[in-house]
């Protein structure tokens, strides 16, 4: 395979939350602090605030905060990735061509796991998912990670799919015919469900990974590893055969405070 030689001067941010930290530091990011509506309201505002990250503290009905456009425009993916953004596209096309393997790590070490873990679900009381304008179907997820795992060769496959929660347990995805569509199909010829874990709050560079245009058969882990010049530690889902990341920092301090303990 080809290297290409990109220059990097700093390292790619690790997790969803050392991003905000970053974007709050050097002021990208706008709080909104005003309780706002999932319906249309929270969407408008973000729409309007365009190219900037915006921060929901307040939103009806819920006590999750959600978070708007951390990835909205080329220079912040870039920053994000620790590059210039003139060197963007060739850091994502050396990843693309040298993907780095994720590093299992052990369930009691993965800080994932120390979260909440649901046995009963209702999806719309649990996550607060907007409906974004009077012409959408209704509540989406419009940015999780979708990932699933080919059961022959093992190599799972990371893109997103927006997701409409149709019943409490239920998502409807539109899959274009690409490789979580040939994954679907081949497990519908074996008479079997096609297992996904579904990652809300990716870091930037793997965000940018899901998006590569791969060889099927490549994991896009391994290309967002390749993009933050380490390998992605992931760990085991609880109930599925897949693997997601496992980092995150623990929810404490500014801007993710619960609400009445200096949330801002
Ligand atoms: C925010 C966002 C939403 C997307 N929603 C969909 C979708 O609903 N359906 C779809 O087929 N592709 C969607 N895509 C595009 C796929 O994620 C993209 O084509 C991906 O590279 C496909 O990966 P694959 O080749 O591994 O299947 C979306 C992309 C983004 C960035
Ligand atoms: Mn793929």
């Amino acid at each position: 395979m080809t290297m290409l030689a990109v220059g990097s001067t700093k390292r790619a941010t690790r997790t969803f939350r050392t991003w905000l930290d970053a974007l709050q530091a050097d002021g990208r990011l706008d709080v909104v602090e005003r309780t706002v509506d999932l319906r249309f309201k929270l969407a408008a505002i973000a729409k309007r605030l365009d190219g900037r990250a915006v921060l929901f503290t307040s939103v009806a009905g819920h006590t999750m905060p959600v978070v708007c456009g951390i990835v909205s425009t080329r220079a912040m993916i870039a920053d994000a990735c620790g590059c210039a953004e003139r060197d963007l596209a060739h850091r994502f096309a050396a990843a693309v061509a040298e993907p780095v393997p994720a590093t299992p790590v052990a369930r009691e070490d993965a800080p994932c796991k120390a979260r909440v873990v649901l046995d009963g679900i209702d999806l719309t009381a649990m996550l607060p998912l907007p409906v974004h304008h009077e012409h959408d179907a209704g509540q989406y997820v419009t940015a999780g990670l979708f990932i699933v795992r080919d059961p022959v060769t093992r190599k799972q496959n990371v893109c997103i799919h927006r997701l409409q929660a149709t019943g409490p347990n239920r998502f409807g995805a539109l899959i274009l015919p690409r490789h979580t569509h040939h994954l679907q199909a081949a497990a519908e010829r074996r008479g079997e469900p096609l297992e996904c874990a579904i990652v809300i709050g990716a870091d930037p560079a793997t965000l940018l990974a899901s998006q590569a245009s791969t060889a099927f058969g490549v994991d896009e882990l391994e290309v967002a590893g390749a993009l933050r010049g380490a390998p992605l530690p992931v760990v085991r889902c609880e109930t599925v055969d897949i693997d997601t990341m496992a980092v995150a920092r623990p929810r404490t301090g500014p801007p993710f405070a619960a609400p009445g303990e200096g949330a801002r």
